[in-house]
């Protein structure tokens, strides 16, 4: 692939629901759409990064100061034989993995488009839909909850993630645990807690819950071991897991028992794929998370989920859940058994709206080789 040009588009979307976490309350959802081109070709990817550094200190300011002023200087105009390649090409460069992994993302799509391969394919996929749950945000009040997780049992979602915070935690969750004895249901608290605070949390124990998410700070990986011995509740990690090292090293101290694997995160499908290989070597399971991300970053997660590791269900709703209206043609259902399709035509398998994409830009810049 010879990247003659490469697009970085701002976008904003506004989001069908609130979605209220620990760190705060989003009406609308950004990210950066990137856009390689080769000989009329063009792939996608979407760099994760939110517009506040709540989840991660990584944004859409810093990802796009990071492509425009180093990454992309780099890659315009080199040939790259294939998508993994760019690991190794951008190693120079510290950190900054959301932005790496979206320019990574449309590397993937644009050499399946070329060879003619869907990105399941590419990345050793094996199955044709994935088991998918719904991530719901902290409500007005556990009554509400209960309302919410109601109606998207009623759509079809098999698996319910609550958001939680200190101050509303275990009564939630032991509200919706009443409500629905049977359901699959786990909690995420995106590092909310310390070591200190977190045995409120201790009550979630008796509520049979898949996992306890990213209790701690994320750099607090030693305390998540101390926290896991006091649980019988799996703990898995989500902001902590930066890196297939980070990952052997979690599961070697006992900091948690299972991982959510995100692409964005971990720098990119191929390091994500290497942390969802060690785990199955080691019988510890991944999932998929999610970053209410576009059909780009779906169809990209849906790929990545179908990889034999991901037993548990993903954060990968339908798109419905999270947009009236997506930058994608595609849009995302949920079958009658809680799983969606993975696409299956060459690369990401998806074709942009640009309508859509116009109505929903910021801001935008290109990067162009001029050398011929
Ligand atoms: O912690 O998993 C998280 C959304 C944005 C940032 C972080 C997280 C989430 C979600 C939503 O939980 C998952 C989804 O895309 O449905
Ligand atoms: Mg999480």
């Amino acid at each position: 692939m010879k990247l003659e040009q490469i697009d970085v588009i701002h976008l904003r979307m506004p989001l069908r629901s609130p979605f209220e976490t620990s760190f705060g309350r989003s009406l609308t959802r950004d990210c950066l759409l990137i856009i390689v081109k080769d000989e009329g070709i063009e792939g996608y990817g979407e760099c994760v990064a939110d517009w506040e550094p709540g989840y991660s200190s990584e944004t859409v300011g810093t990802e796009w100061h990071i492509l425009q002023e180093f990454i992309l200087p780099t890659v315009v105009g080199t040939e790259i034989a294939h998508p993994k390649e760019l690991r190794k090409t951008l190693s120079w460069i510290r950190g900054h993995r959301m932005a790496k992994a979206g320019l990574e993302m449309a590397l993937w799509d644009l050499y399946g488009k070329q060879s003619g391969q869907s990105l399941k394919t590419l990345l050793g996929g094996r199955r044709d839909r994935v088991e998918v749950g719904v991530s719901v945000g902290i409500q007005e009040s556990p009554q509400k909850l209960v309302q919410v997780v109601e109606d998207y049992l009623q759509q079809g979602y098999a698996r319910v993630k609550l958001k939680i915070k200190p101050g509303r935690d275990v009564e939630d969750v032991q509200a919706v645990r009443r409500a629905f004895p049977t359901l699959r249901l786990q909690v995420d608290a995106n590092s909310a807690y310390h070591l200190e605070n977190a045995f409120v949390l201790k009550p979630l124990d008796a509520l049979n819950l898949l996992l306890i998410e990213q209790p701690l700070d994320e750099e607090d990986l030693w305390d998540h071991h101390h926290l896991q011995k006091a649980f019988q509740t799996p703990l898995c990690l989500d902001e902590s897991i930066l890196s297939l090292q980070h990952a052997r090293q979690a599961l070697e101290i006992g900091a948690c028992r299972i991982i959510n694997i995100k692409a964005g995160r971990v720098g990119g499908l191929a390091e994500a794929v290497a942390i969802h290989d060690h785990c199955l070597s080691k019988g510890a399971p991944v999932w998929c998370g999610g970053m209410l991300e576009t059909g780009v970053g779906r169809a990209s997660n849906l790929a990545l989920a179908s990889l034999p590791g991901f037993t548990l269900p993903g954060d990968i709703s339908a798109t419905d859940r999270y947009y009236e209206e997506d930058i994608t043609e595609e849009r995302f259902v949920l079958n009658a058994d809680s799983t969606i399709d993975v696409p299956d035509q060459p690369g990401l398998g998806v074709t942009l709206n640009h309508q859509a994409v116009k109505k929903y830009q910021m801001n935008a810049f290109s990067c162009r080789n001029f050398v011929k």
